[in-house]
């Protein structure tokens, strides 16, 4: 397996959940500063040009974050990184697509990128206050959604807490308050030995 990924993106999410399987994988470092996703080497694999993009060892390629997530979990199962229960797997599904699509994809992308929501960049401040407000609130509701201790879920541990620590190195970046659970829960991903060996490897600082 390859996992091409930028360091301290949402690929870190996938490179947790790697480290968590333990079986070998390789990883192909991008620069999206420099724009290596949108050249013809990295776009012949994923003409999304989107990282995270894992190519299997059959050569096939898996894209869009949950996907990733759950493809590993469910060939892995002695990772224990996915619930038994099905209304545990559709709590998996249900934070997983609220992290990615909504804080992710909606909330920190107008943090990331203001020019994606309005040209002039004197709108940008308002993009800005607006992107915040958002991640509060997405915020809000993970943690009023909380049902485990330390993790997301009441079954424990899976894939989708290393989609919310993901993001939530980037709320850090940003300054954003978390909630108690939240900040918890960030210590406690920081304490696994997976996360350590991902960060390290990716050059990031908790
Ligand atoms: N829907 C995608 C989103 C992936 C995504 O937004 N990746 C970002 C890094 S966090 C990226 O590759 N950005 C490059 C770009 O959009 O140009 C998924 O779930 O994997």
């Amino acid at each position: 397996m390859k996992l091409y990924y930028a360091p301290g993106t949402c690929s870190l999410g996938i490179h947790v959940i790697l480290e968590e399987v333990g079986s070998p994988f390789e990883l192909a470092r991008l620069s999206l500063q420099s724009g290596d996703h949108k050249k013809p080497d990295f776009t012949a694999v994923n003409p999304k040009s989107k990282v995270p993009t894992l190519q299997r060892d059959d050569g096939s390629v898996l894209t869009e974050w949950p996907a990733i997530a759950y493809w590993l979990a469910a060939t892995n199962p002695g990772a224990g990184l996915w619930p038994g229960d099905p209304a545990e797997q559709t709590r998996a599904l249900e934070a997983m697509d609220f992290i990615v699509g909504t804080l992710h994809g909606h909330a920190f992308s107008r943090l990331f990128n203001q020019g994606k929501y309005a040209p002039s960049e004197a709108d940008h401040p308002k993009v800005i206050e607006q992107g915040r407000a958002m991640v509060a609130a997405a915020y809000a509701e993970i943690e009023r959604k909380w049902e485990g201790d330390p993790w997301l879920l009441a079954s424990g541990y899976s894939v989708a807490d290393a989609a919310l620590f993901y993001v939530t190195l980037w709320a850090r970046k940003f300054g954003v308050d978390l909630p108690p659970k939240v900040a918890k829960h960030w210590e406690a991903m920081l304490a696994r030995p997976a996360v350590q060996r991902a960060m390290k490897t990716e050059g990031l600082a908790a």
